[in-house]
């Protein structure tokens, strides 16, 4: 081979499809993929994330080897390992002298930056394509947001439907006469409902290999190692995307904001670890799920609120990153300041609901978007959990977590830390929202139906406390600053006895004993 190019592979950029793949043939290129300490670190990730990743990555470079391609892996344990990205594109300049550096854009700010320092840093030009992979470029979503004080996702999901053909009609009219289905996705469970298993695959030798490195490496994190099952492979997460569009899809519409105990995925599709580390491409899924409705065997609402998480959110959350960083990671609007409670890490809390988010947490590296929404993120926001506290846990915990589509979700979608650019109102509830959606407060200690005191579900107090809290910052918000008029006419008493009652329990509150996210 002449010079080659160099295409260095990072760990959620595994697609056949990537951009700086495209176009190339295996003679021209060597292929660099990197197990580095930085990366694995930078957050203590669950365990069960970082045997997803480097699993995943090892199943990418022997497929690609198999093509023909030559690849160069380079394994944590290797005694060479410099342990970050730029160390080992260095060595790897060395050993090939290449005629180009040709890598796909980071997912994560953090990274971006050191890949934008490779070209003043090696004697080769870099390229650095777009990720292709997403429907919206940045330019597209920087277009919709200038000149919008309020980012709403509802036109953006708008111009994604139009863009990519998604349920429309012919005459240019979304199917079905609207866009958006979500009155018919508000379902409460139905008693003990259960759905039907989405697959658990056994590890085969790579990955119990793996397994066996991040038992000894990262034995202080968060998170059990095994049971393992995670597709980690392309053809293991079309089995899983088959499983899913053939069991759950038809019921994934109503029950999306469901929450039954001990059931820790309903109709969801546990799709999003493989769609993030790009095993599965977001525009096949949505095809997949319209392919349904136009067979008849997915009613609209369902077809349409999936297709809307894909196109619509997480499409939304990316450029919404890319267009807010680097200050959305210091936001902070409603000064929170509040250390993150230990219960978080150990799950030990009288609360059910967050006992139960937290278990399935530890457990799968994995809870469904209205347990990561309305029970944890809603208990941040109400108790003034400190923005960063939040965030940082979020990327640890969740094998699907990148800080491109995390921080969003936490510091816009949450907590309002970024003064209601990407949600329009706090998503704060009592003890109520989680009661008409879960089975929990049945098996609580906590009373949902208690408003104060010692047995009241703290949900409850916590509440009006935040109300009242951010009352000059949120008054004036016409989708939630109507609730005052019920403070105010509540009476002294009552009132004295929510703050009360909330300061009681934010007392009793005890930070996390040692540092599990960082360090
Ligand atoms: P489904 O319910 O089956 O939804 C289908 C797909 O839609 C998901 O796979 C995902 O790709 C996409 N999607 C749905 N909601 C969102 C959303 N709000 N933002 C972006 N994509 C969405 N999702 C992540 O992929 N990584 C994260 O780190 C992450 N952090 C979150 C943090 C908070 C505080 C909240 C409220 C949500 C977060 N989400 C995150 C979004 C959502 O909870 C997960 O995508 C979902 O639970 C993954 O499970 P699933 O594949 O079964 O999703
Ligand atoms: C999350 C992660 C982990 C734990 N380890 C690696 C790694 O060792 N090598 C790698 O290439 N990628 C890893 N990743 C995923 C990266 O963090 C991810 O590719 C970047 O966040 C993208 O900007
Ligand atoms: Fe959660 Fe309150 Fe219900 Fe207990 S009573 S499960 S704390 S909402």
């Amino acid at each position: 081979m002449t010079r080659p190019i160099l295409v260095p592979v990072l760990g959620d950029q595994l697609s056949r499809t990537l951009s700086s793949l495209e176009g190339l043939t295996p003679g021209e290129a060597v292929i660099l993929m990197m197990e580095v300490w930085d990366e694995a670190t930078y957050v203590k990730h669950h365990k069960q994330k970082i045997v997803l990743i480097f699993s995943a990555m090892r199943h990418f470079a022997a497929e690609l080897r198999a093509e023909g391609w030559q690849v160069e892996y380079v394994t944590l344990d290797d005694p060479e390992n410099t342990g970050s990205f730029t160390g080992e594109v260095a060595r790897a300049v060395e050993r090939h002298a290449p005629s180009e550096i040709r890598v796909t854009e980071a997912g994560e700010w953090r990274v971006q930056q050191a890949l934008e320092e490779w070209e003043g840093r090696f004697p080769c030009p870099v390229s650095i394509l777009p990720d292709t992979r997403f429907i919206a470029s940045h330019a597209e979503f920087r277009a919709f947001a200038d000149g919008r004080k309020h980012l709403t996702m509802e036109y953006f999901y708008r111009e994604m439907r139009r863009k990519t053909g998604l349920l429309m009609r012919s005459d240019g009219k979304p199917e079905g006469g609207e866009w958006n289905y979500d009155a018919e996705n508000r379902e409460p469970p139905k008693g003990d409902m259960k759905a039907p298993p989405t697959p658990k695959f056994a590890p085969d030798a790579i990955t119990r290999e793996v397994i066996a490195l991040v038992g000894t490496r990262f034995a202080d994190h968060f998170g059990d190692l095994e049971p393992f099952g995670w597709p980690v492979t392309r053809a293991e997460a079309l089995e899983a995307a088959e499983a899913f569009f053939a069991r759950r899809l038809a019921l994934f519409g109503p029950y999306q904001d469901a929450m039954v105990a001990g059931e820790d995925d309903l109709y969801h599709s546990m799709l999003s670890t493989s769609l993030n580390c790009g095993l599965l491409d977001p525009l096949e899924l949505c095809e997949r799920a319209e392919a349904e409705y136009r067979a008849g065997r997915a009613p609209l609402n369902s077809v349409e609120g999936f297709i809307r998480q894909i196109i619509g959110w997480r499409e939304y959350v990316r450029g919404f990153y890319w267009h807010t960083m680097p200050g959305l990671a210091e936001a902070n609007e409603l000064a929170a300041r509040r250390p993150l409670p230990g219960f978080f890490w150990t799950g030990e809390t009288d609360m059910a609901c967050l006992a139960d988010c937290i278990r399935t947490t530890r457990e799968d590296a994995h809870a469904h978007h209205i347990q990561r929404l309305m029970v944890l993120g809603n208990f941040c926001l109400i108790a003034g959990i400190d923005p960063k506290e939040v965030a940082d846990w979020y990327l640890v915990v969740y094998a699907d977590a990148y800080e491109w589509v995390e921080l969003p979700n936490v510091a816009g979608m949450i907590l309002y830390a970024d003064g209601g650019r990407l949600a329009t109102k706090p998503y704060a509830a009592s003890g109520n929202y989680i009661n008409k959606m879960s089975n929990y407060c049945g098996k609580c200690r906590y009373k949902v139906a208690k408003k104060t005191g010692p047995d009241a579900c703290p949900f409850n107090p916590l509440y009006w406390d935040f109300m009242i809290r951010n009352r000059a910052r949120l008054e004036s918000n016409h989708r939630i600053g109507r609730i005052y008029a019920t403070w105010d006419r509540m009476g002294e008493d009552k009132q004295r006895d929510y703050l009360a009652s909330a300061e009681r329990f934010l007392e009793s509150l005890v930070p996390a004993g040692k540092t599990w996210a960082r360090g």
